[in-house]
Protein backbone atom coordinates (compact mmCIF):
# COMPACT_ATOMS: atom_id res chain seq x y z
CA UNK A 1 0.00 0.00 0.00
CA UNK A 2 1.28 3.47 -0.67
CA UNK A 3 -1.42 5.79 0.81
CA UNK A 4 -0.33 6.49 4.53
CA UNK A 5 -2.89 7.59 6.55
CA UNK A 6 -2.37 10.53 8.50
CA UNK A 7 -2.92 10.34 11.84
CA UNK A 8 -1.18 13.06 13.84
CA UNK A 9 -3.67 15.90 12.80
CA UNK A 10 -1.74 18.48 14.93
CA UNK A 11 1.19 18.31 12.27
CA UNK A 12 0.61 21.59 9.44
CA UNK A 13 1.07 19.24 6.00
CA UNK A 14 1.38 21.41 2.65
CA UNK A 15 -1.17 20.16 0.16
CA UNK A 16 1.22 20.15 -2.90
CA UNK A 17 -1.46 18.15 -5.80
CA UNK A 18 -4.87 16.49 -5.29
CA UNK A 19 -6.83 14.21 -7.98
CA UNK A 20 -9.62 12.17 -7.62
CA UNK A 21 -8.01 9.28 -6.15
CA UNK A 22 -5.45 10.78 -3.74
CA UNK A 23 -3.90 14.05 -2.47
CA UNK A 24 0.26 14.25 -1.51
CA UNK A 25 1.07 16.33 1.62
CA UNK A 26 4.43 17.47 2.50
CA UNK A 27 5.27 17.64 6.18
CA UNK A 28 7.12 21.18 6.23
CA UNK A 29 8.98 20.46 9.02
CA UNK A 30 10.56 16.72 7.98
CA UNK A 31 10.28 17.99 4.09
CA UNK A 32 8.85 14.42 4.03
CA UNK A 33 6.04 13.65 1.61
CA UNK A 34 2.65 12.05 1.89
CA UNK A 35 -0.05 10.42 0.00
CA UNK A 36 -3.86 10.12 1.53
CA UNK A 37 -7.10 8.77 0.25
CA UNK A 38 -9.04 12.05 -1.53
CA UNK A 39 -11.88 11.40 0.27
CA UNK A 40 -13.64 14.81 -0.12
CA UNK A 41 -16.40 14.70 -2.26
CA UNK A 42 -15.48 16.67 -5.32
CA UNK A 43 -17.82 19.71 -4.78
CA UNK A 44 -21.41 19.63 -4.65
CA UNK A 45 -24.37 19.00 -6.35
CA UNK A 46 -22.98 20.72 -9.25
CA UNK A 47 -20.42 18.80 -10.08
CA UNK A 48 -21.20 16.87 -13.10
CA UNK A 49 -21.10 21.06 -14.51
CA UNK A 50 -17.64 21.25 -13.86
CA UNK A 51 -14.42 20.31 -14.90
CA UNK A 52 -11.59 19.74 -12.47
CA UNK A 53 -8.41 21.49 -13.57
CA UNK A 54 -5.17 22.95 -11.42
CA UNK A 55 -6.87 25.85 -9.28
CA UNK A 56 -5.42 28.93 -9.51
CA UNK A 57 -2.29 29.63 -7.49
CA UNK A 58 -1.95 25.85 -6.84
CA UNK A 59 -4.62 26.52 -3.84
CA UNK A 60 -5.98 23.40 -3.49
CA UNK A 61 -9.00 24.21 -0.61
CA UNK A 62 -10.09 20.74 0.95
CA UNK A 63 -12.47 22.03 3.79
CA UNK A 64 -15.60 23.23 4.41
CA UNK A 65 -16.57 26.45 4.02
CA UNK A 66 -14.58 29.21 1.71
CA UNK A 67 -14.85 32.68 1.66
CA UNK A 68 -15.07 33.38 -2.04
CA UNK A 69 -15.94 31.15 -4.38
CA UNK A 70 -14.01 31.07 -8.38
CA UNK A 71 -14.91 29.16 -11.34
CA UNK A 72 -13.48 29.25 -15.20
CA UNK A 73 -16.00 29.42 -18.17
CA UNK A 74 -13.72 28.72 -20.91
CA UNK A 75 -16.51 28.82 -23.90
CA UNK A 76 -16.41 30.88 -26.98
CA UNK A 77 -19.89 30.30 -28.77
CA UNK A 78 -21.28 33.90 -28.34
CA UNK A 79 -17.98 35.96 -29.78
CA UNK A 80 -18.83 37.67 -33.05
CA UNK A 81 -14.76 37.20 -33.81
CA UNK A 82 -13.83 34.42 -36.01
CA UNK A 83 -12.00 31.54 -34.72
CA UNK A 84 -12.22 33.51 -30.78
CA UNK A 85 -9.63 31.47 -28.98
CA UNK A 86 -11.31 33.68 -25.16
CA UNK A 87 -12.36 29.91 -24.45
CA UNK A 88 -8.63 29.43 -23.38
CA UNK A 89 -8.70 32.95 -21.17
CA UNK A 90 -9.20 31.13 -18.24
CA UNK A 91 -6.42 27.80 -18.57
CA UNK A 92 -3.80 30.76 -19.46
CA UNK A 93 -4.46 32.96 -16.22
CA UNK A 94 -4.37 29.81 -13.93
CA UNK A 95 -1.06 29.48 -15.53
CA UNK A 96 0.17 32.92 -15.14
CA UNK A 97 -0.68 32.47 -11.10
CA UNK A 98 1.68 29.43 -10.67
CA UNK A 99 3.82 31.50 -10.03
CA UNK A 100 2.47 32.81 -6.80
CA UNK A 101 1.55 29.11 -6.05
CA UNK A 102 0.60 28.89 -2.69
CA UNK A 103 0.03 25.73 -1.29
CA UNK A 104 -3.01 25.45 1.15
CA UNK A 105 -1.99 23.63 4.57
CA UNK A 106 -3.75 20.99 6.01
CA UNK A 107 -6.07 19.90 7.72
CA UNK A 108 -6.28 23.45 8.87
CA UNK A 109 -7.11 26.02 5.57
CA UNK A 110 -4.49 29.00 5.73
CA UNK A 111 -6.03 31.86 3.65
CA UNK A 112 -3.97 33.64 0.49
CA UNK A 113 -2.25 36.25 1.10
CA UNK A 114 -0.05 38.43 -1.06
CA UNK A 115 2.02 41.21 -0.23
CA UNK A 116 2.72 44.28 -2.74
CA UNK A 117 6.11 45.75 -2.83
CA UNK A 118 4.56 48.73 -4.54
CA UNK A 119 2.15 50.15 -2.23
CA UNK A 120 4.34 47.75 0.42
CA UNK A 121 0.47 45.99 1.01
CA UNK A 122 -0.61 42.82 2.75
CA UNK A 123 -3.57 41.88 -0.39
CA UNK A 124 -5.44 39.32 1.99
CA UNK A 125 -7.91 37.07 -0.56
CA UNK A 126 -9.09 34.94 2.47
CA UNK A 127 -9.99 30.94 1.34
CA UNK A 128 -10.76 30.59 -2.41
CA UNK A 129 -12.16 27.88 -3.47
CA UNK A 130 -11.32 27.28 -7.51
CA UNK A 131 -14.50 25.09 -8.23
CA UNK A 132 -13.28 24.13 -11.94
CA UNK A 133 -14.27 25.19 -15.32
CA UNK A 134 -17.64 24.72 -16.31
CA UNK A 135 -18.65 22.28 -18.43
CA UNK A 136 -21.29 21.15 -20.69
CA UNK A 137 -22.93 17.68 -19.56
CA UNK A 138 -25.20 15.62 -20.91
CA UNK A 139 -27.74 17.21 -23.00
CA UNK A 140 -27.80 20.68 -21.76
CA UNK A 141 -26.28 23.56 -23.42
CA UNK A 142 -23.03 25.47 -22.02
CA UNK A 143 -25.52 28.33 -20.98
CA UNK A 144 -27.62 26.08 -18.67
CA UNK A 145 -24.52 24.47 -17.38
CA UNK A 146 -23.20 27.97 -16.58
CA UNK A 147 -26.70 28.85 -14.82
CA UNK A 148 -26.45 26.06 -13.39
CA UNK A 149 -23.03 26.71 -11.30
CA UNK A 150 -23.92 30.39 -10.92
CA UNK A 151 -26.73 29.37 -9.05
CA UNK A 152 -25.09 27.29 -6.47
CA UNK A 153 -22.39 30.16 -6.05
CA UNK A 154 -25.62 32.77 -6.02
CA UNK A 155 -27.46 30.14 -3.38
CA UNK A 156 -24.52 29.46 -1.26
CA UNK A 157 -24.62 33.40 -0.37
CA UNK A 158 -20.71 33.16 -0.85
CA UNK A 159 -19.17 35.93 -3.36
CA UNK A 160 -17.67 34.49 -6.53
CA UNK A 161 -16.12 35.37 -9.40
CA UNK A 162 -16.31 33.90 -12.58
CA UNK A 163 -13.42 34.24 -15.14
CA UNK A 164 -14.56 34.19 -18.63
CA UNK A 165 -15.06 33.55 -21.48
CA UNK A 166 -17.09 35.84 -24.30
CA UNK A 167 -18.92 38.53 -22.47
CA UNK A 168 -22.18 37.16 -23.76
CA UNK A 169 -22.09 34.42 -20.24
CA UNK A 170 -22.37 37.44 -18.39
CA UNK A 171 -26.41 37.23 -19.04
CA UNK A 172 -26.46 33.56 -17.75
CA UNK A 173 -24.37 34.50 -14.32
CA UNK A 174 -26.44 37.61 -14.02
CA UNK A 175 -29.89 35.79 -14.79
CA UNK A 176 -29.08 33.49 -11.80
CA UNK A 177 -29.85 36.29 -9.40
CA UNK A 178 -33.22 36.39 -10.37
CA UNK A 179 -34.40 34.07 -7.19
CA UNK A 180 -33.12 36.73 -5.01
CA UNK A 181 -35.87 38.81 -5.23
CA UNK A 182 -33.30 41.86 -5.41
CA UNK A 183 -32.89 44.79 -7.92
CA UNK A 184 -29.14 45.00 -8.52
CA UNK A 185 -27.45 47.31 -10.55
CA UNK A 186 -24.86 45.89 -12.83
CA UNK A 187 -21.25 48.11 -13.21
CA UNK A 188 -19.33 47.54 -16.30
CA UNK A 189 -16.09 48.29 -17.40
CA UNK A 190 -15.57 48.18 -21.06
CA UNK A 191 -14.44 49.65 -24.24
CA UNK A 192 -17.48 48.98 -25.79
CA UNK A 193 -21.70 48.82 -24.88
CA UNK A 194 -22.73 45.75 -26.40
CA UNK A 195 -25.70 46.75 -26.93
CA UNK A 196 -25.60 46.58 -30.78
CA UNK A 197 -27.05 43.95 -33.30
CA UNK A 198 -29.70 41.82 -34.11
CA UNK A 199 -31.75 40.99 -30.69
CA UNK A 200 -32.72 37.69 -31.66
CA UNK A 201 -29.29 36.15 -30.82
CA UNK A 202 -27.97 36.71 -27.69
CA UNK A 203 -24.23 37.26 -28.41
CA UNK A 204 -20.98 39.36 -26.48
CA UNK A 205 -22.19 42.47 -28.81
CA UNK A 206 -25.80 42.77 -27.67
CA UNK A 207 -25.50 40.77 -24.39
CA UNK A 208 -26.10 44.11 -22.32
CA UNK A 209 -29.62 44.54 -24.31
CA UNK A 210 -30.61 41.26 -22.66
CA UNK A 211 -29.33 42.08 -19.71
CA UNK A 212 -31.37 45.00 -19.08
CA UNK A 213 -34.81 43.09 -19.94
CA UNK A 214 -34.15 41.55 -16.31
CA UNK A 215 -37.06 42.88 -14.69
CA UNK A 216 -34.92 42.48 -11.52
CA UNK A 217 -32.38 44.95 -12.88
CA UNK A 218 -32.78 48.13 -12.17
CA UNK A 219 -29.83 50.11 -13.79
CA UNK A 220 -26.21 48.90 -15.81
CA UNK A 221 -23.63 51.13 -15.76
CA UNK A 222 -20.90 51.26 -18.49
CA UNK A 223 -17.80 52.89 -17.76
CA UNK A 224 -15.16 52.96 -20.56
CA UNK A 225 -16.96 53.61 -24.01
CA UNK A 226 -14.44 54.67 -26.64
CA UNK A 227 -13.34 54.63 -30.16
CA UNK A 228 -16.03 55.45 -33.24
CA UNK A 229 -19.13 54.29 -33.40
CA UNK A 230 -21.98 55.15 -37.12
CA UNK A 231 -25.34 56.18 -36.26
CA UNK A 232 -26.77 52.67 -35.83
CA UNK A 233 -24.31 51.86 -33.78
CA UNK A 234 -24.57 54.64 -31.35
CA UNK A 235 -26.89 53.00 -28.94
CA UNK A 236 -29.47 53.77 -25.95
CA UNK A 237 -31.40 52.14 -23.40
CA UNK A 238 -33.63 53.52 -20.69
CA UNK A 239 -31.88 51.37 -18.38
CA UNK A 240 -28.46 51.90 -19.42
CA UNK A 241 -25.95 54.80 -17.74
CA UNK A 242 -23.02 55.07 -20.45
CA UNK A 243 -20.11 57.01 -18.85
CA UNK A 244 -17.19 57.28 -21.86
CA UNK A 245 -13.28 56.64 -20.98
CA UNK A 246 -13.36 60.38 -20.99
CA UNK A 247 -15.69 61.05 -18.50
CA UNK A 248 -14.92 58.28 -16.02
CA UNK A 249 -14.01 60.62 -13.41
CA UNK A 250 -13.94 59.95 -9.92
CA UNK A 251 -16.97 62.44 -9.51
CA UNK A 252 -18.84 60.99 -12.18
CA UNK A 253 -18.69 57.66 -11.10
CA UNK A 254 -19.29 58.20 -7.39
CA UNK A 255 -21.87 60.26 -7.93
CA UNK A 256 -24.15 57.20 -9.41
CA UNK A 257 -22.63 54.66 -7.37
CA UNK A 258 -24.27 56.86 -4.46
CA UNK A 259 -27.36 57.01 -6.80
CA UNK A 260 -27.46 53.26 -6.93
CA UNK A 261 -26.18 52.14 -3.50
CA UNK A 262 -29.36 50.60 -2.15
CA UNK A 263 -29.02 47.78 -4.74
CA UNK A 264 -26.47 44.96 -4.86
CA UNK A 265 -24.09 44.87 -7.12
CA UNK A 266 -22.64 42.88 -9.93
CA UNK A 267 -19.28 43.99 -11.61
CA UNK A 268 -18.35 42.91 -15.14
CA UNK A 269 -14.69 43.56 -16.44
CA UNK A 270 -14.09 43.51 -20.20
CA UNK A 271 -10.49 43.00 -20.35
CA UNK A 272 -10.79 45.22 -23.30
CA UNK A 273 -11.36 48.22 -21.02
CA UNK A 274 -7.53 48.27 -20.85
CA UNK A 275 -5.32 50.29 -22.95
CA UNK A 276 -3.67 47.34 -25.46
CA UNK A 277 -0.76 49.16 -24.72
CA UNK A 278 -0.82 47.42 -21.37
CA UNK A 279 -2.90 44.24 -22.45
CA UNK A 280 -3.03 43.22 -26.13
CA UNK A 281 -4.96 39.99 -25.75
CA UNK A 282 -8.31 40.93 -26.94
CA UNK A 283 -10.18 40.31 -30.12
CA UNK A 284 -11.13 43.80 -30.54
CA UNK A 285 -8.63 46.03 -29.51
CA UNK A 286 -9.50 49.98 -29.08
CA UNK A 287 -6.64 52.71 -28.65
CA UNK A 288 -6.57 55.32 -25.29
CA UNK A 289 -8.00 53.04 -22.81
CA UNK A 290 -7.22 52.72 -18.99
CA UNK A 291 -3.99 51.70 -18.05
CA UNK A 292 -3.97 49.39 -15.56
CA UNK A 293 -4.11 51.78 -12.04
CA UNK A 294 -6.95 53.63 -13.16
CA UNK A 295 -8.64 50.43 -13.56
CA UNK A 296 -8.05 49.38 -10.24
CA UNK A 297 -8.96 52.79 -8.96
CA UNK A 298 -12.46 52.45 -10.63
CA UNK A 299 -12.80 48.72 -8.79
CA UNK A 300 -11.91 49.53 -5.64
CA UNK A 301 -14.51 52.70 -5.93
CA UNK A 302 -17.07 50.46 -6.88
CA UNK A 303 -16.48 47.94 -4.17
CA UNK A 304 -15.99 50.63 -2.01
CA UNK A 305 -19.81 52.32 -2.33
CA UNK A 306 -21.69 49.53 -3.91
CA UNK A 307 -22.64 45.95 -2.48
CA UNK A 308 -21.23 43.56 -4.77
CA UNK A 309 -21.96 39.92 -4.92
CA UNK A 310 -20.23 38.49 -7.90
CA UNK A 311 -17.75 39.41 -10.58
CA UNK A 312 -16.76 38.54 -13.70
CA UNK A 313 -13.52 39.11 -16.05
CA UNK A 314 -14.07 38.22 -19.35
CA UNK A 315 -12.85 38.33 -23.02
CA UNK A 316 -9.26 38.17 -22.23
CA UNK A 317 -7.72 35.88 -24.72
CA UNK A 318 -4.58 34.20 -26.42
CA UNK A 319 -1.46 35.32 -27.82
CA UNK A 320 0.79 36.45 -24.71
CA UNK A 321 2.81 34.52 -22.74
CA UNK A 322 1.50 32.74 -20.10
CA UNK A 323 4.40 32.34 -17.55
CA UNK A 324 6.54 35.23 -19.08
CA UNK A 325 4.02 37.92 -17.68
CA UNK A 326 1.90 38.73 -20.22
CA UNK A 327 -0.95 37.76 -18.05
CA UNK A 328 0.31 39.46 -15.10
CA UNK A 329 -2.15 42.32 -15.56
CA UNK A 330 -5.32 40.55 -15.44
CA UNK A 331 -3.86 38.35 -12.89
CA UNK A 332 -2.97 41.53 -10.62
CA UNK A 333 -7.25 42.74 -11.25
CA UNK A 334 -7.98 39.49 -10.42
CA UNK A 335 -5.95 39.37 -6.80
CA UNK A 336 -7.35 42.82 -6.09
CA UNK A 337 -10.86 41.60 -6.81
CA UNK A 338 -10.28 38.44 -4.36
CA UNK A 339 -9.28 40.55 -2.15
CA UNK A 340 -12.27 43.45 -2.21
CA UNK A 341 -14.77 40.51 -2.06
CA UNK A 342 -13.24 39.03 0.73
CA UNK A 343 -12.75 42.26 2.56
CA UNK A 344 -16.70 43.28 1.98
CA UNK A 345 -17.68 40.09 2.53
CA UNK A 346 -20.95 40.55 4.68
CA UNK A 347 -20.42 44.32 5.00
CA UNK A 348 -23.37 46.49 4.40
CA UNK A 349 -23.25 49.89 2.59
CA UNK A 350 -25.04 52.87 2.15
CA UNK A 351 -23.70 55.66 0.08
CA UNK A 352 -20.20 54.22 0.78
CA UNK A 353 -20.98 53.76 4.65
CA UNK A 354 -20.73 50.98 6.37
CA UNK A 355 -24.51 50.37 7.99
MN1 LIG B 1 -17.76 43.54 -23.79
Amino acid sequence: MYIWRIRKLTITYEIISKDDEKIVLKDIEKNAFYKIENTTPFNINVSPFLKEVKPIFNYIFLDEVPDVLLFGVPFNQGSRAPQSQVNQFPQLLREASLKLTQFNHYPISKPLNFYELDTQQKIDCGRVLDLGDVKSFDNHSERVAIQKVSSYCVNSTLPFICIGGDHSYTYDIISSFSKMDKKIAIWVVDAHNDLFGNPENLDHGNVFFHIAQLPFVEAIVQIGGRGFRTDSQLVQHPKVVQITKQQASKEKITELLEKYSHLDGYLSIDMDALDPIYFPYVDFRVPNGFNNNELLEIINLIFNFSNIKAVDIVEGSVGGNSSGGDYDIPLHILIRILNNLFVHKGVKKINGIIQ
